[in-house]
């Protein structure tokens, strides 16, 4: 039994389309998934704007705010609660060169007017969460746009939120490419910089992806940690990539097994959880996948998650401080490869 509680996205369960090629299972239903989600054992939904309110360009602000309501009523039957609400800011021809920084005035006011819909709708949706994936937040030209003007203009557009809504929270998820070539705010420390800047850093603060921080050469772990030690870790996004090349947000552990350990422990060890944060997954499954297997990379990240949750609590924290006094870090590292072994 997990200390945790779990949250994931429609997105994760998909049809397996990519650059490359088209889809290799059926499209799944979203009450079909949030059905199956609850009976994973997952507590919340997370949403892009348009995951809640489809086609969402269509309609006027009112509409938007009932047709999440009907959303609402379904998360209720599976009681289900609602994570957080991100703006999906890189589909829409309004966001071709991003949003919040996008060189067009006008675009920067869609990007906006998506961001306040969120913010509807999160209300809606019973969450106080605005998550910010900054996807096209950045340069593909770098003399398109300073960097100093961009910076401020992501500042700005926090602010912004900050003002129109005096509960709302700001979750900055960081990534340091991808769609983007250069990214504005590619890192954990980013995030903290931006939150220091904003009217309110109370109430902005950052979503660790664990494949995000493996892009930029980072340990996913020390980006955790740093946003823990800030107070400002508002939810993570786990999953594993194989290196630095494209997004593949593989299932949790799967590729760096004591990196996913030590993503654990520092959760565990800092009392994550005890606000209310879920553990977000942002998993896909291969493109090989059959649709009777749709789910199966959420099921193994959970299942990997949980025995990392029993490994941590297996841990000799005598046996460390005795390593640590004798500085023999050789010893303390062949004590936790044995431990996830299973020699220990
Ligand atoms: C990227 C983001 C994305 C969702 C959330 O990793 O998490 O998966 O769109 O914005
Ligand atoms: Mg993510």
């Amino acid at each position: 039994m997990s200390e945790f509680k779990f949250s994931v996205g429609p997105w994760n369960v998909h049809s397996g389309a990519d650059s490359y090629g088209p889809a290799t299972r059926d499209e799944i239903a979203f009450e079909e998934k949030i059905k199956r989600f609850a009976e994973l054992g997952f507590s919340a939904i997370q949403f892009h704007d348009d995951d809640a309110v489809p086609n969402i360009n269509d309609y006027t602000e009112e509409e938007i705010k009932e047709k999440a309501r009907e959303v609402k009523r379904l998360l209720d039957k599976y009681n289900l609660k609602a994570e957080f609400v991100a703006p999906r800011l890189w589909m829409d021809s309004h966001t071709i060169d991003g949003g919040f920084m996008s060189t067009s005035e006008k675009d920067r006011e869609y990007a906006m007017w998506r961001a306040y819909r969120s913010i509807d709708i999160a209300n809606e949706l019973g969450c106080d969460m605005i998550v910010l994936w900054l996807a096209r937040e950045g340069t593909l030209c770098a003399e398109s746009k300073s960097p100093v003007w961009a910076t401020k203009m992501l500042i700005e557009a926090i602010n912004k939120m900050l003002a129109y809504d005096s509960k709302i929270r700001v979750c900055i998820e960081p990534k340091p490419n991808e769609p983007i070539d250069r990214s504005i705010c590619g890192t954990m420390g980013h995030v903290m910089a931006i939150s220091a800047a904003t009217t309110d850093p109370d109430r902005v603060g950052g979503n660790l992806e664990s494949a995000h921080a493996i892009l930029a050469g980072l340990d996913p772990a020390h980006e955790i940690g740093f946003a823990l030690a800030m107070g400002k870790l508002m939810t993570v996004h786990l999953n594993d990539q194989n290196g630095i090349k494209f997004d593949q947000d593989k299932a949790f552990g799967v590729e760096n097994l004591r990196a996913a350990f030590n993503q654990v422990k520092v959760l565990k060890e800092n009392g994550y959880g005890s606000h209310g944060e879920y553990v977000g997954l942002d998993v896909k499954a291969m493109r090989t996948t059959t649709d009777e297997d749709s789910y199966k990379h959420l099921e193994n990240s959970l299942k990997i998650f949980k025995a990392l949750e029993a490994k941590v609590d297996k841990f000799d924290y005598d046996f460390q401080k005795k390593c640590v006094e004798n500085r023999d870090f050789e010893g303390l590292e062949m004590y936790v490869m044995n431990l996830l072994m299973g020699v220990e």
